[in-house]
């Protein structure tokens, strides 16, 4: 692992997306931003996913639970050409394809989400369809903290906790911020560890914008002795990489105006 090619992709993909949602003026660049180590770490370099093997039945399968943050997985594949590059000026325009919730009429998204509560069920189905087809692939799915207090979750996790779904690592965002609140005042984070945990699959907490936890966690889930599938709990901070939007709920709906574009990208320089 190259920690700073990683690194480097980090800051663009924060770079790109904060000039789009500015020009777009539209929600979500706190949910967007809290995502980035844990995409890049998948996309560039624990996933095999490229232009040339991206249609195959039997690729890794990357589905974003929390679609609200689509932005940040249509920058990846942008930047990977398997979508134009001058498709994300598009985002949240009229007319323009790339909407603010996933749409997998997009080429390289897996299924469309942002109803939350979706993504993780059908992440499971795929994981074990995949399994009973013996494929040699795994399913990441990322969920937000916020959305695991849908009930559809937990229907989830009781049956992947049954099906011996080795395949399947499931990333819990966990910036401790939802939509109107922090989480903490809806449903406490401990809560949701303590039953994450009786769950008894392989349940991991990281830093969630540390890549070398990303890497050490992999290895311990290709050097684990059992079927169980694999939770990370990734402790994150929305807004993460630019000082005046960390860990504040109203970067959940405002987009930066120019004065504040021109900040955060000097952050990020
Ligand atoms: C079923 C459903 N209810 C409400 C919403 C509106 N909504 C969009 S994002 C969001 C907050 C999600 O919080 P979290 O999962 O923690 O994601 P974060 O924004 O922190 O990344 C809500 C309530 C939705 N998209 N779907
Ligand atoms: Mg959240």
């Amino acid at each position: 692992m190259d920690l700073e090619i990683l690194e480097n992709k980090a800051r663009k993909l924060r770079r790109d997306i904060l000039k789009v949602v500015a020009s777009a003026k539209s929600s979500h660049v706190g949910s967007m931003l809290s995502i980035i180590e844990i995409l890049t770490y998948l996309f560039y370099e624990k996933m095999e996913f490229n232009r040339s093997n991206y249609k195959n039945k039997d690729r890794d399968k990357f589905i974003l639970s929390k679609g609200h943050a689509s932005l940040a997985l249509y920058s990846i594949l942008a930047d990977k050409d398997i979508i134009d590059k001058s498709q994300l000026e598009t985002y949240c325009k009229n007319g323009g394809k790339l909407i603010g919730h996933l749409d997998h009429s997009v080429e390289g998204v897996e299924i469309s989400t942002g109803s939350l509560g979706h993504g993780l069920p059908i992440a499971t189905g795929i994981a074990l369809a995949n399994k009973l087809d013996k494929l040699n692939n795994k399913t990441y799915c990322l969920i937000g903290d916020g959305e695991c207090n849908e009930g559809s979750i937990w229907e989830s996790f009781i049956f992947i906790a049954n099906n011996d779904l080795k395949n399947l690592v499931v990333f819990i965002d966990a910036n401790k911020l939802q939509g109107y609140d922090f989480c903490d005042k809806i449903l406490p984070e401990n809560r949701l560890i303590n039953l994450l945990k009786s769950l008894d699959l392989n349940f991991y907490e990281i830093d969630g914008h540390n890549f070398s936890d990303l890497q050490k966690t992999f290895e311990k889930i290709s050097s684990s002795d059992n079927n169980k599938a694999s939770i990370i709990l990734a402790h994150t901070t929305k807004g993460k990489g630019v000082s005046f939007m960390e860990n504040k709920l109203e970067w959940h709906y405002k987009s930066p105006n120019v004065e504040e574009l021109k900040n955060a990208l000097e952050e990020l320089r």
